[in-house]
Protein backbone atom coordinates (compact mmCIF):
# COMPACT_ATOMS: atom_id res chain seq x y z
CA UNK A 1 0.00 0.00 0.00
CA UNK A 2 1.68 3.08 -1.01
CA UNK A 3 0.79 6.60 -0.20
CA UNK A 4 3.05 9.73 0.39
CA UNK A 5 3.49 8.85 4.18
CA UNK A 6 5.29 5.25 2.64
CA UNK A 7 7.52 7.37 0.38
CA UNK A 8 8.50 9.73 2.51
CA UNK A 9 9.79 7.08 5.42
CA UNK A 10 10.51 4.44 2.89
CA UNK A 11 8.31 2.04 4.53
CA UNK A 12 5.94 -1.00 3.19
CA UNK A 13 2.83 -0.09 5.35
CA UNK A 14 1.73 3.43 6.01
CA UNK A 15 1.59 2.67 9.95
CA UNK A 16 3.53 4.60 12.80
CA UNK A 17 4.02 2.80 16.05
CA UNK A 18 3.02 5.36 18.83
CA UNK A 19 5.71 6.73 21.17
CA UNK A 20 4.49 5.39 24.29
CA UNK A 21 6.83 6.67 27.33
CA UNK A 22 8.41 4.23 29.49
CA UNK A 23 6.92 1.28 26.83
CA UNK A 24 7.97 2.19 23.34
CA UNK A 25 11.65 0.96 23.21
CA UNK A 26 14.31 -0.76 20.91
CA UNK A 27 12.74 -4.03 20.86
CA UNK A 28 9.06 -3.23 19.90
CA UNK A 29 10.26 -0.25 17.54
CA UNK A 30 13.01 -2.38 15.83
CA UNK A 31 10.32 -5.35 15.63
CA UNK A 32 7.57 -2.64 14.03
CA UNK A 33 10.16 -1.60 11.51
CA UNK A 34 11.20 -5.08 10.17
CA UNK A 35 7.44 -5.82 9.92
CA UNK A 36 7.72 -2.97 7.37
CA UNK A 37 5.85 -0.57 9.70
CA UNK A 38 7.71 2.69 11.13
CA UNK A 39 8.83 1.76 14.55
CA UNK A 40 9.37 4.60 17.42
CA UNK A 41 11.58 4.69 20.62
CA UNK A 42 10.31 7.13 22.95
CA UNK A 43 12.29 9.52 24.51
CA UNK A 44 9.14 9.96 27.15
CA UNK A 45 11.04 11.78 30.13
CA UNK A 46 14.30 9.91 29.85
CA UNK A 47 18.24 11.50 29.85
CA UNK A 48 19.37 11.16 26.48
CA UNK A 49 22.03 8.75 27.21
CA UNK A 50 19.42 6.02 28.06
CA UNK A 51 17.67 6.81 24.95
CA UNK A 52 20.92 7.08 22.82
CA UNK A 53 21.66 3.23 24.11
CA UNK A 54 18.13 2.53 22.95
CA UNK A 55 18.84 3.95 19.33
CA UNK A 56 21.65 1.97 19.35
CA UNK A 57 19.94 -1.77 20.06
CA UNK A 58 17.33 -0.72 17.43
CA UNK A 59 20.43 -0.02 15.26
CA UNK A 60 21.52 -3.61 16.03
CA UNK A 61 18.28 -4.92 15.28
CA UNK A 62 17.08 -3.38 12.14
CA UNK A 63 18.34 -1.91 9.11
CA UNK A 64 15.16 -0.68 8.42
CA UNK A 65 14.16 3.27 8.85
CA UNK A 66 13.15 4.20 13.04
CA UNK A 67 11.87 7.44 14.33
CA UNK A 68 12.29 8.96 18.20
CA UNK A 69 9.28 10.52 19.80
CA UNK A 70 10.17 13.62 21.39
CA UNK A 71 7.80 14.65 24.05
CA UNK A 72 8.19 18.44 24.81
CA UNK A 73 7.83 18.52 28.22
CA UNK A 74 9.94 16.76 28.84
CA UNK A 75 13.16 18.16 30.54
CA UNK A 76 15.57 16.61 28.65
CA UNK A 77 13.58 17.51 25.35
CA UNK A 78 16.64 20.01 23.80
CA UNK A 79 19.68 17.02 24.12
CA UNK A 80 16.67 14.90 22.60
CA UNK A 81 16.23 16.41 19.81
CA UNK A 82 20.30 16.86 19.26
CA UNK A 83 20.23 13.23 19.84
CA UNK A 84 18.37 12.15 16.82
CA UNK A 85 20.14 14.35 14.19
CA UNK A 86 23.51 13.13 16.01
CA UNK A 87 22.31 9.63 15.54
CA UNK A 88 20.83 10.39 11.99
CA UNK A 89 17.93 9.09 12.63
CA UNK A 90 15.34 9.23 10.02
CA UNK A 91 12.23 11.11 11.62
CA UNK A 92 11.45 12.38 14.82
CA UNK A 93 7.44 12.80 15.93
CA UNK A 94 6.77 15.24 18.70
CA UNK A 95 4.43 15.52 21.24
CA UNK A 96 2.94 17.51 23.86
CA UNK A 97 3.73 21.22 22.66
CA UNK A 98 4.92 23.27 19.80
CA UNK A 99 8.54 21.73 18.54
CA UNK A 100 9.12 24.89 16.08
CA UNK A 101 12.33 26.22 17.57
CA UNK A 102 13.56 22.56 16.74
CA UNK A 103 12.18 22.33 13.23
CA UNK A 104 15.10 24.07 11.66
CA UNK A 105 17.89 21.75 12.83
CA UNK A 106 16.00 18.72 12.39
CA UNK A 107 15.45 19.90 8.64
CA UNK A 108 18.84 21.22 7.91
CA UNK A 109 20.42 17.12 8.85
CA UNK A 110 17.77 15.06 7.30
CA UNK A 111 15.77 14.20 9.80
CA UNK A 112 12.15 14.04 8.79
CA UNK A 113 9.58 15.84 10.96
CA UNK A 114 6.57 14.48 12.20
CA UNK A 115 4.59 16.32 14.87
CA UNK A 116 1.18 15.63 16.79
CA UNK A 117 -1.43 18.13 15.98
CA UNK A 118 -4.50 18.40 18.23
CA UNK A 119 -5.80 21.00 16.41
CA UNK A 120 -6.08 22.35 12.62
CA UNK A 121 -4.51 25.90 14.14
CA UNK A 122 -1.15 23.86 14.67
CA UNK A 123 -1.41 21.70 11.72
CA UNK A 124 -1.16 24.89 9.67
CA UNK A 125 1.96 26.50 11.44
CA UNK A 126 3.50 23.35 11.62
CA UNK A 127 3.44 23.11 8.27
CA UNK A 128 4.45 26.94 7.77
CA UNK A 129 7.56 26.16 10.17
CA UNK A 130 8.37 23.18 7.39
CA UNK A 131 6.86 19.47 8.71
CA UNK A 132 7.10 16.92 7.00
CA UNK A 133 4.02 15.61 7.77
CA UNK A 134 1.15 15.88 10.79
CA UNK A 135 -0.29 13.49 13.19
CA UNK A 136 -3.83 14.65 13.66
CA UNK A 137 -4.48 12.73 16.60
CA UNK A 138 -8.02 12.15 18.29
CA UNK A 139 -8.75 12.81 22.40
CA UNK A 140 -9.67 8.61 22.05
CA UNK A 141 -5.49 8.20 22.16
CA UNK A 142 -3.84 7.20 25.02
CA UNK A 143 -1.91 9.33 27.07
CA UNK A 144 -2.01 13.21 26.58
CA UNK A 145 -4.73 13.88 24.67
CA UNK A 146 -6.79 17.12 23.15
CA UNK A 147 -10.42 17.95 23.02
CA UNK A 148 -11.31 16.78 19.17
CA UNK A 149 -11.91 13.59 17.96
CA UNK A 150 -10.56 11.38 15.17
CA UNK A 151 -13.47 11.28 13.05
CA UNK A 152 -14.12 15.44 13.23
CA UNK A 153 -10.20 16.24 13.55
CA UNK A 154 -8.48 14.28 10.45
CA UNK A 155 -10.90 15.33 8.05
CA UNK A 156 -10.50 19.27 8.91
CA UNK A 157 -6.63 19.14 9.19
CA UNK A 158 -6.46 16.97 5.83
CA UNK A 159 -8.60 19.77 4.26
CA UNK A 160 -6.23 22.65 5.88
CA UNK A 161 -2.73 21.40 4.97
CA UNK A 162 -1.12 19.85 2.03
CA UNK A 163 1.38 17.61 3.65
CA UNK A 164 0.09 14.48 4.31
CA UNK A 165 -1.34 13.42 7.99
CA UNK A 166 -1.45 10.45 9.67
CA UNK A 167 -4.60 9.40 11.41
CA UNK A 168 -4.46 8.46 14.89
CA UNK A 169 -6.34 7.90 17.89
CA UNK A 170 -8.70 5.04 18.31
CA UNK A 171 -7.17 2.90 15.09
CA UNK A 172 -6.89 -0.95 16.10
CA UNK A 173 -7.53 -2.92 13.24
CA UNK A 174 -8.36 -2.66 9.28
CA UNK A 175 -11.48 -0.99 9.92
CA UNK A 176 -9.78 1.67 11.62
CA UNK A 177 -7.41 2.19 9.03
CA UNK A 178 -9.14 2.28 5.93
CA UNK A 179 -11.58 5.11 7.80
CA UNK A 180 -8.80 7.02 8.00
CA UNK A 181 -8.16 6.88 4.39
CA UNK A 182 -11.62 7.94 3.94
CA UNK A 183 -11.30 10.72 5.97
CA UNK A 184 -7.90 12.04 4.34
CA UNK A 185 -5.25 10.21 6.08
CA UNK A 186 -2.34 9.42 4.21
CA UNK A 187 -1.25 6.77 6.99
CA UNK A 188 -1.92 5.87 10.36
CA UNK A 189 -0.51 5.64 13.57
CA UNK A 190 -1.56 2.93 16.33
CA UNK A 191 -0.32 2.48 20.10
CA UNK A 192 -2.53 0.84 21.94
CA UNK A 193 -2.72 -2.81 19.20
CA UNK A 194 1.08 -2.39 19.77
CA UNK A 195 0.54 -2.44 22.93
CA UNK A 196 -0.28 -5.61 22.89
CA UNK A 197 2.40 -6.73 20.37
CA UNK A 198 4.53 -10.05 21.72
CA UNK A 199 7.58 -7.63 21.36
CA UNK A 200 6.20 -4.50 23.51
CA UNK A 201 8.26 -5.42 26.80
CA UNK A 202 5.65 -3.66 29.15
CA UNK A 203 4.92 -5.21 32.95
CA UNK A 204 3.08 -8.25 32.07
CA UNK A 205 0.27 -6.35 34.57
CA UNK A 206 0.02 -3.61 31.87
CA UNK A 207 -0.80 -5.40 28.93
CA UNK A 208 -3.23 -7.90 31.16
CA UNK A 209 -5.03 -4.64 31.65
CA UNK A 210 -5.28 -3.44 28.04
CA UNK A 211 -6.13 -7.11 27.04
CA UNK A 212 -8.81 -7.57 29.63
CA UNK A 213 -10.13 -3.79 29.22
CA UNK A 214 -13.81 -3.28 27.50
CA UNK A 215 -14.89 0.04 25.58
CA UNK A 216 -15.71 1.54 28.74
CA UNK A 217 -12.95 1.10 30.80
CA UNK A 218 -11.16 4.26 29.91
CA UNK A 219 -11.11 7.68 31.57
CA UNK A 220 -9.40 10.70 31.16
CA UNK A 221 -7.67 12.23 34.67
CA UNK A 222 -6.16 15.66 34.94
CA UNK A 223 -8.43 17.90 32.79
CA UNK A 224 -7.89 20.57 35.28
CA UNK A 225 -4.41 20.47 35.23
CA UNK A 226 -4.15 21.70 31.41
CA UNK A 227 -2.53 18.23 30.56
CA UNK A 228 -5.37 15.58 30.70
CA UNK A 229 -4.64 11.98 30.39
CA UNK A 230 -6.43 8.80 29.23
CA UNK A 231 -5.66 5.65 30.73
CA UNK A 232 -7.12 2.40 31.92
CA UNK A 233 -10.01 3.49 34.96
CA UNK A 234 -8.10 1.43 37.53
CA UNK A 235 -9.02 2.21 41.29
CA UNK A 236 -5.85 4.71 41.57
CA UNK A 237 -7.59 6.71 38.22
CA UNK A 238 -10.89 6.67 39.93
CA UNK A 239 -9.32 8.29 42.50
CA UNK A 240 -7.54 11.01 40.73
CA UNK A 241 -10.44 11.80 39.40
CA UNK A 242 -12.54 12.13 42.80
CA UNK A 243 -9.47 13.90 43.82
CA UNK A 244 -10.05 16.78 41.09
CA UNK A 245 -13.79 16.51 41.23
CA UNK A 246 -14.09 17.52 45.16
CA UNK A 247 -11.73 20.58 44.73
CA UNK A 248 -7.98 19.14 45.28
CA UNK A 249 -5.32 21.61 44.19
CA UNK A 250 -3.46 20.56 40.51
CA UNK A 251 -0.20 20.82 42.05
CA UNK A 252 -1.09 18.00 44.28
CA UNK A 253 -2.46 16.09 41.55
CA UNK A 254 0.52 16.55 39.77
CA UNK A 255 2.19 15.27 42.87
CA UNK A 256 0.15 12.08 43.20
CA UNK A 257 0.85 11.14 39.25
CA UNK A 258 4.53 11.79 39.20
CA UNK A 259 6.58 8.48 38.29
CA UNK A 260 3.08 6.76 37.63
CA UNK A 261 4.30 6.35 34.02
CA UNK A 262 7.21 4.24 35.16
CA UNK A 263 5.27 2.53 38.29
CA UNK A 264 2.73 1.23 36.04
CA UNK A 265 4.96 0.13 33.01
CA UNK A 266 8.47 -1.35 34.51
CA UNK A 267 6.47 -2.30 37.69
CA UNK A 268 2.84 -3.13 36.86
CA UNK A 269 2.00 -1.58 39.88
CA UNK A 270 -1.86 -1.29 40.26
CA UNK A 271 -2.07 0.87 43.08
CA UNK A 272 -0.21 3.57 42.44
CA UNK A 273 0.36 3.17 38.19
CA UNK A 274 -0.96 5.36 35.53
CA UNK A 275 -1.73 3.07 32.82
CA UNK A 276 -2.09 4.88 30.03
CA UNK A 277 -4.15 3.46 26.43
CA UNK A 278 -6.45 4.45 24.13
CA UNK A 279 -10.03 4.15 24.26
CA UNK A 280 -9.98 1.52 21.67
CA UNK A 281 -8.88 -1.16 24.51
CA UNK A 282 -12.08 -3.00 24.17
CA UNK A 283 -10.83 -4.25 20.82
CA UNK A 284 -8.00 -5.22 21.65
CA UNK A 285 -7.92 -8.96 23.43
CA UNK A 286 -4.71 -10.93 22.13
CA UNK A 287 -1.42 -10.90 21.94
CA UNK A 288 0.61 -11.04 18.38
CA UNK A 289 3.94 -10.17 16.83
CA UNK A 290 4.03 -6.65 15.23
CA UNK A 291 4.41 -8.50 11.80
CA UNK A 292 1.00 -10.52 12.24
CA UNK A 293 -0.72 -7.32 13.48
CA UNK A 294 0.11 -4.90 11.00
CA UNK A 295 -0.18 -7.24 8.06
CA UNK A 296 -3.70 -8.49 9.58
CA UNK A 297 -4.72 -4.36 9.55
CA UNK A 298 -3.64 -4.09 6.14
CA UNK A 299 -4.93 -6.92 4.59
CA UNK A 300 -8.51 -5.97 5.88
CA UNK A 301 -7.73 -2.03 5.22
CA UNK A 302 -6.75 -2.97 1.46
CA UNK A 303 -10.02 -5.55 1.18
CA UNK A 304 -12.26 -2.96 2.01
CA UNK A 305 -10.86 0.04 0.13
CA UNK A 306 -10.30 -1.64 -3.10
CA UNK A 307 -12.42 -0.05 -5.58
CA UNK A 308 -13.02 2.99 -3.72
CA UNK A 309 -10.56 4.99 -5.14
CA UNK A 310 -7.01 3.67 -3.11
O1 LIG B 1 2.14 13.44 23.82
C1 LIG B 1 1.27 12.63 23.66
N1 LIG B 1 0.95 11.68 24.57
C2 LIG B 1 1.56 11.56 25.79
S1 LIG B 1 2.85 12.48 26.37
C3 LIG B 1 2.80 11.68 27.81
S2 LIG B 1 3.86 12.06 29.12
C4 LIG B 1 2.86 13.18 29.94
N2 LIG B 1 2.41 12.82 31.10
C5 LIG B 1 1.63 13.66 31.81
C6 LIG B 1 1.26 14.89 31.31
C7 LIG B 1 1.69 15.24 30.08
C8 LIG B 1 2.51 14.39 29.36
C9 LIG B 1 1.83 10.75 27.80
N3 LIG B 1 1.16 10.69 26.66
N4 LIG B 1 0.53 12.63 22.53
C10 LIG B 1 0.71 13.62 21.53
C11 LIG B 1 -0.09 14.82 21.83
N5 LIG B 1 0.37 16.02 21.67
N6 LIG B 1 -1.34 14.85 22.29
C12 LIG B 1 -1.69 16.17 22.39
C13 LIG B 1 -0.60 16.89 21.99
C14 LIG B 1 -0.41 18.30 21.88
C15 LIG B 1 -1.04 19.19 22.73
C16 LIG B 1 -0.80 20.56 22.60
C17 LIG B 1 0.45 18.77 20.90
C18 LIG B 1 0.68 20.11 20.77
C19 LIG B 1 0.05 21.00 21.61
O2 LIG B 1 0.33 22.29 21.38
C20 LIG B 1 0.10 23.27 22.32
C21 LIG B 1 0.88 24.46 21.86
O3 LIG B 1 1.88 24.75 22.49
O4 LIG B 1 0.49 25.03 20.82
Amino acid sequence: MRTEITELLNITYPVLQGGMAWIAEHKLASAVSNAGGAGIIAGGNAPADVIRDEIRKAKSLTDKPFGLNVMLMSPNAEDLARLAIDEKLAFVTTGAGNPGKFIEAWKAAGVKVIPVVPSVALAKRMERSGADAVIAEGTESGGHIGENTTMCLVPQVADAVKIPVIAAGGIADGRGVAASFMLGAKGVQAGTRFLAAYECRVHENYKKLVLGAKDTDTIVTGRFTGHPCRGVKTKFARALLDFEKNGGSPEEFENKTVGALRKAAADGNIEEGSFLCGAIAGMVDKEQSAKDIIEEMFSLAEKLLKGRGF
